[in-house]
């Protein structure tokens, strides 16, 4: 149980990141930085970030409270990282706290909770506590305008209300058919939260924290978000995504519909829309950019600043590409292979005021709290990954030695049908409503409709000839086409979407191994509402109950209830497929059941520092070129056909 000194430090995180906007409300918060000079306080490892942030204060050059702060902008995020450094150098609790405490009335909102979250994220003292979900923090950027505005309506005349929010756009947009995916709040949370797990910003040295195979996690989350549209896409009978080009128009516009909280609505983009330069960013960049990264992949070498050639292995060839093609701090040369992803990220959310001519606010790609919303990531994404899966299919497929597992059998495999449906969501607008501080709070959720599957249980008959640690890798997969035709494995691959991945041992003879859709490494469940935490948090200060702390808690982790795609509701046939391989020759740490991480290993990898827990690639074994199901297929895998059924009326 969390004892007082987390409790206050959990309820204090809370209440520094809600309701930003309105000078906080805490007293005695207030009070403790009366006095407060942070960049005297003498109690940081390193005082430079902090001084120079007191500077910029000084001179008023920062970023000016109210303003929208975008992580791409250079100016705004070197600030967010001035203020990131100094939470994450200070020495002890009492001087971060202060410093945030300092900081919360007096640096831009965005860029604030942005360092604050990221420091919460990776400080040894805040192991545990919880962050308020980012659907709360800032709910203008998840749900649309009309809800917004009736929501102050609710407030305007103090009456509780419960708003009902449809997906954008009408089904005459094919696009918008699958934006219950993209528009998914627990979605784009968690892809916000990987990229505040792994920024690409981050200096690994600097901060003394490493980010094991995070060139490969971008790749591999990524290209897993691609997959999973695309089986939803096939789900409704659209076909796969296409990569973006930009040479050409983007044939399906985007209307967001959302609005920042001052600052105006998010930009649309009409149908057929051009890319267009930017002052800081060409088209022509990106062609080059492209076309380097495709010589450097044919060649299997990538130039590095100083003049060296550096090998795209099997081993380490993916992880490069993945620091090279976002690119992180770690690319071996920004100069020459550019900035392909983040600036196609701003290229798309400039696109309609690309001189800057009205003055619009970023696009959704500019944030990833919003980028999925935009049917545009997905193609942009495509593009990116297609040049992972140039490299990936220069090496040689995976022979017999590296698949098999002898003496270990999978013999059956029982799963049940699989089922998915909608049901409600409900997301507390408290914080929408900042700027209303002289009227008291009413109770203002927007619904919302959101997927969701029934809890499924497997198992998994084995046979082994001795007792070993195995790794289990569990996929799933589309069986036809759109001509109802059998893809071929080679074919269906790259559509392949993890639905888990453990450990465990097996004993010798027969056995069976359970588990069940909520253990899954892939997915984290829902979050709680902070209002209701907070409550938790301040009753069990007061000793009227006693509350757990997960001191791996993640808030990365694709939504539990995202796990399976929606399927039909006459019934998708899809395929699922298992691998079991010898643990003890892929494990990397010596505690063989410490794989699990906090539970969203598979897309959100390991944090704090520690190493990554297997060698195998992310996506082994569906990694490479397969040949055929005849020759891939040994007796520790197994295949199996399912249906994924969608209800329309379901009650559960
Ligand atoms: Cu996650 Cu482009 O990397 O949005």
């Amino acid at each position: 149980p969390a004892d007082q000194d987390f409790l206050t430090r959990q309820r204090d995180v809370i209440r520094l990141c809600m309701k930003v906007h309105e000078h906080n409300h805490y007293q005695e918060q207030v009070d403790l930085v009366k006095d407060y000079d942070p960049s005297v306080a003498g109690k940081f490892k390193d005082v430079t970030p902090i001084k120079r942030l007191m500077k910029y204060y000084n001179a008023k050059t920062l970023l000016p409270r109210g303003d929208i702060f975008s992580l791409f902008h250079k100016e705004h995020r070197e600030e967010m990282i001035l203020l990131f450094e100094s939470f994450l150098f200070a020495q002890d609790w009492d001087t971060f706290f202060k410093t945030a405490v300092w900081a919360r009335d007096r640096i831009n909102e965005g860029q604030f909770v942005y360092a604050l979250s990221v420091a919460v994220l990776h400080r040894e003292d805040c192991k545990g506590i919880i962050l308020p979900p980012a659907y709360e923090i800032y709910p203008h950027m998840f749900v649309n305008s009309e809800v917004i505005n009736s929501a102050y309506k609710a407030k305007m005349t103090q009456t509780p209300a419960i708003i009902h929010m449809n997906f954008t756009g009408t089904i005459r947009n094919p696009d918008q058919w699958i934006a219950y995916l993209g528009e998914d709040v627990g979605l784009n949370s968690h892809h916000a939260h990987w990229h505040m797990d792994f920024p690409f910003w981050w200096k690994a040295a600097e901060y003394g924290i490493e980010k094991d195979r995070k060139g490969e996690l971008f790749y591999y989350m990524h290209h897993q978000m691609i997959a999973r549209y695309d089986f939803e896409r096939l789900s409704n009978w659209l076909h796969f995504v296409e990569p973006i080009s930009f040479e050409d128009e983007i044939e399906h516009g985007f209307y967001p519909q959302t609005t920042y909280r001052v600052g105006g609505e998010f930009p649309a983009r009409p149908d057929n829309f051009h890319f267009h330069d930017l002052e800081h960013i060409k088209i022509k960049d990106m062609l080059d950019y492209t076309r380097r990264i495709k010589e450097a992949i044919s060649k299997q070498k990538v130039r590095s600043k100083n003049g060296e050639k550096i090998p795209l292995d099997a081993v380490h060839g993916i992880d490069i590409l993945g620091d090279l093609m976002e690119p992180s701090v770690e690319s071996p040369h920004e100069d020459y292979y550019g900035s392909l992803h983040n600036d196609a990220h701003v290229l798309l959310g400039q696109i309609t005021d690309p001189l800057g001519k009205f003055d619009l606010p970023p696009g959704v790609m500019e944030h990833f709290e919003t980028a999925t919303r935009d049917p545009a990531f997905f193609r942009l994404h495509k593009h990116i990954d297609n040049l992972f899966k140039m490299y990936k299919d220069l090496l040689p497929p995976y022979t017999k030695a590296e698949l098999e597992f002898p003496g270990v059998k999978v013999l059956d495999w029982e799963i049940g049908n699989l089922v998915t449906y909608f049901e409600d969501f409900d997301i507390d607008m408290l914080n929408a409503l900042d700027d209303t501080a002289d009227l008291p709070d009413v109770d203002v959720k927007a619904r919302v409709q959101r997927l969701n599957h029934e809890p499924f249980t497997w198992a998994l008959h084995m046979e082994s000839d001795k007792e070993v640690t195995a790794a289990f890798r569990v996929f799933l997969g589309p069986k036809k086409d759109w001509y109802e035709s059998d893809f071929t494995i080679n074919e269906v691959r790259p559509y392949l979407i993890e639905i888990d991945k453990f450990v465990t041992k097996v004993v010798a003879g027969k056995s069976v191994i359970h588990r069940k859709s909520s253990e899954s490494s892939v997915t984290i469940p829902d979050r709680e509402t902070t209002k209701v935490l907070l409550e938790k948090v301040e009753h069990a200060l007061e000793g009227k109950e006693t509350l757990n702390v997960n001191k791996d808690e993640r808030h990365c982790g694709y939504p539990d209830r995202l796990l399976l795609p929606k399927g039909r509701n006459t019934g998708m046939p899809v395929q699922i497929y298992v691998i079991v391989t010898d643990f003890e020759k892929e494990k990397v740490n010596d505690l063989p059941y410490d794989y699990d991480y906090g539970g969203s290993l598979s897309y959100c990898g390991v944090v704090g520092g520690h190493k990554y827990p297997d060698t195998k690639a992310m996506g082994f074994p569906f990694d490479r070129r397969i040949y055929s199901r005849e020759d891939f297929f040994t007796d520790n895998m197994y295949t199996k056909d399912v249906t994924i059924t969608f209800k329309e009326n379901h009650h559960h």
